[in-house]
């Protein structure tokens, strides 16, 4: 493997991420899976809304986009359009991708247009200072919901495979290596590939449930995995408090922009047909 570290631009370091945080693992992950797709730094470009993982393009040497909360996605819809050529990289919060930004997912996902999302999984909204979001799992205590979460959570996973997305997978910052290889998966991918990595965030979230720093907080994750098909085994008992982790989908559906490049090809050979009075 080459040297990952060609991908940051060094001059934008430090970074403003917590001790302990899952946002940097995975940074981390997403350019071990970069580097192994083999991708043209020239012909990539990461797009992000706003947040604590919004702040990662800052820090990468790629065509980036820092946007608006929640709009990542259309923004990142417009560039694909305009420059199918590019491999186009979306990296959201749970805040930001299901909450203000929900509907831009679920609609990337029914379109099926090639981008790859990455949700980094933390359970609150960090930048703000730990607000309850709707990953949020019910019961837990939040700047927002300081007697516990009355809300059930999204299964966001669950949620795109629905709505039409070509690859979904979940892993966390603990099961780094599943994390790399489905992101490389993703990467390939034609079509909307969504990968939820499931973060801590130490300061607010592990805090205020006192789930320990960082590191206490992965060892939770590795004790809470468990693999999507085993969980199909489970009765919902015992799946409850599960974190099921795993590949979702994996399939061949039209994807958006080459279903749109066919339909301007076949209009301006209708418009050519006209012009020579066919
Ligand atoms: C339109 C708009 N609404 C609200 C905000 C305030 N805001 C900034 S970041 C954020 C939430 C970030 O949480 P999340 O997306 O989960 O990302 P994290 O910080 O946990 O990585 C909010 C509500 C904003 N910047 N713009
Ligand atoms: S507030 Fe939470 S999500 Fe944001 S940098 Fe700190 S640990 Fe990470």
């Amino acid at each position: 493997m080459s040297d990952i570290t060609k991908y940051l631009r060094k001059q934008r370091l430090p970074h403003i991420l917590c001790p302990g945080c899952g946002h940097g693992i995975v940074m981390n992950a997403l350019l071990r899976a970069i580097d192994r797709a083999g991708l043209d730094q020239d012909k990539t470009a990461v797009v992000s809304g706003i947040g604590c993982s919004g702040r990662i393009p800052a820090y990468l040497d790629f065509n980036t986009l820092h946007t608006t909360h929640g709009r990542a996605l259309a923004y990142a819809t417009g560039l694909k359009l305009y420059r199918p050529d590019l491999t186009v990289i979306v990296l959201m919060g749970d805040g930001d991708a299901s909450a203000i930004g929900g509907n831009h997912l679920i609609h990337a996902a029914r379109r099926n247009i090639d981008l790859v999302a990455v949700v980094m999984n933390n359970s609150n909204y960090g930048m703000t200072s730990g607000q309850y979001s709707p990953l949020t799992p019910t019961a837990r205590i939040t700047t927002t919901s300081p007697y516990g979460n009355i809300e059930q959570p999204f299964d966001l996973a669950q949620l795109v495979q629905a709505a039409g997305a070509s690859y979904v997978a979940r892993s966390t910052t603990y099961h780094v290596q599943s994390l790399i290889t489905y992101l490389e998966k993703a990467i390939k991918k034609k079509g909307f590939a969504f990968v939820e990595a499931v973060a801590q965030c130490p300061t607010y979230f592990g805090r205020k449930n006192k789930l320990g720093a960082g590191a206490e907080m992965l060892e939770r994750f590795k004790t809470l995995a468990v693999d999507v098909k085993r969980a199909a085994t489970l009765s919902p008992e015992e799946r409850k408090g599960k974190i099921v982790i795993g590949e979702f989908a994996d399939r061949a559906v039209p994807e958006y922009t080459e279903r749109y490049g066919e339909l301007i090809a076949r209009l301006k050979a209708k418009d050519a047909h006209a012009v020579a009075g066919e």
